[in-house]
């Protein structure tokens, strides 16, 4: 039974659209089979929700595993606890003190390993579903989440950006998480997926939606006095021109890389260059995904932390060479978060100009586009 209650979030208005749509975009004539329309989420369940992303079914098989083991235990053990109690309660006035054995080899071995046998495989169940759910898939879309106290910002890979969650059905997505102010965590329930959003740093969570429908997103992670404001709708597409279409954007004049072009060439060509030349610090068009040691000897991957890192805080790993003491200043206080973002845009896009914001694993190798904007001239010239 699917017990529902008036919803929290105002989808009992709005959750038919995406199923409207499936039907509209059906040829006339042709009929949609019935099993590849999945129902949006319409309400709150009072049982789990909607499991709509691959890793749910593992995550609510395992908690119903874990809740079973404990509801049969819970159930022997105050069986037990009652059944000695009256079994061996006080009759009459004589106290028995019977001795206690103090050791017993074959009892120690028994509570040993019978709970190992349980809790071994919870804890296997565990780490790989954890590991599933935070380790992205090479071809993940990403996708940046911007929290803010009290609202959500979601910036896709062209830079455009939507104040509800936008995805595509059997689409990886890799979520990059930053904050503007406060811890604040990102949470929905459907696709079982949560992760915190901590300040200074970006955080990811990774999911493949696989139900079409509107789901609730949430901060789950008290930020302050509008905490319980802090949620917004996630809504899985069709497909792209579906989402494309359906989508209220709010438009960036330029791509992220074009954005970090600029502030490359007004902070940092001083010091780097993007031929490959080392000069007073490392080619930049080298930097992303390199995997580097600082002037101890300490290995580091040049992912987006790391480059936020340098860039705020050049001294805390100073590249081996540049030692030991960096001649880069720190921009901390001059570039925000958001232009870091577009500065890796940038680093990205100088290595692929075909795919600026593919994930850091895999560099495609495919031509790039003809009549692709490269540079910032041609952008000029063509003005
Ligand atoms: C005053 C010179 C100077 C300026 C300006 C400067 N840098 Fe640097 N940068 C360096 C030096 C020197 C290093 C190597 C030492 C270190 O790691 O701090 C470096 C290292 C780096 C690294 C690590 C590179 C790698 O391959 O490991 C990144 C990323 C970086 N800078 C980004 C930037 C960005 C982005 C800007 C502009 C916003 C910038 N830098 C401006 C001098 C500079
Ligand atoms: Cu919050």
């Amino acid at each position: 039974m699917n017990w529902q209650i008036p919803t929290l979030f105002g989808q009992t208005e709005t959750a038919k659209t995406v199923l409207e749509r499936v039907q509209e975009t059906t040829l006339p004539g042709t009929t949609v089979p019935a099993s590849s329309i999945e129902r949006p989420e319409t309400g709150v369940s009072y049982w789990f929700p909607e499991q709509a992303s691959t890793f749910a079914k593992g995550v609510d098989d395992l908690y119903m595993f874990i809740f079973w083991v404990s509801t049969v235990f819970f159930i022997a053990i105050v069986v037990a606890m009652v059944y000695l109690c009256l079994k061996y309660r006080r009759r009459g006035k004589e106290i028995v003190v019977e001795p206690s054995s103090s050791h017993n080899t074959n009892l120690e071995i028994a509570w040993s390993v019978l709970p190992s046998i349980l809790l071994v495989p919870m804890f296997w169940w565990g780490a790989t579903g954890y590991f599933d759910s935070r380790i992205p898939a090479e071809d993940a879309e990403e996708i940046l989440v911007t929290a803010s106290r009290y609202n959500w910002l979601f910036t896709y890979p062209d830079g455009d950006s939507s104040s509800e969650l936008h995805l595509v059905r059997d689409k990886p997505v890799t979520l990059k998480m930053q904050s503007n102010d406060v811890l604040h965590s990102m949470y929905v329930p459907a696709f079982r997926q949560k992760m915190d959003i901590v300040p200074g740093r970006y955080t990811y969570a990774f999911m493949v939606p696989t139900k079409l429908g509107q789901y609730r997103l949430a901060c789950t992670e008290y930020c302050g006095e509008g905490h319980s404001k802090m949620r917004t709708l996630c809504e899985v597409h069709i497909d792209d021109q579906d989402r494309k279409e359906n989508t209220q954007w709010i438009e960036s004049e330029h791509a992220p890389w074009e954005n970090g072009e600029r502030i490359y060439k007004i902070h940092c060509s001083g010091c780097h260059r993007i031929d490959g030349q080392a000069a007073t610090g490392p080619a930049l068009n080298l930097t992303w995904n390199r995997e580097g040691k600082t002037h101890t000897g300490e290995a580091f991957k040049a992912d987006d932390n790391y480059i936020l890192e340098s860039i705020w805080y050049p001294a805390a790993k100073v590249v081996e060479g540049y030692g030991p003491v960096s001649k880069m200043n720190s921009f901390k206080g001059i570039l925000s978060q958001d232009q870091v973002n577009h500065v890796i845009a940038y680093l990205k896009h100088l290595q692929d100009p075909n795919a600026a914001n593919a994930p850091a694993d895999e560099p495609t190798d495919t031509e790039p586009v003809a009549g692709e904007k490269s540079t910032e001239e041609e952008t000029e010239t063509e003005a």
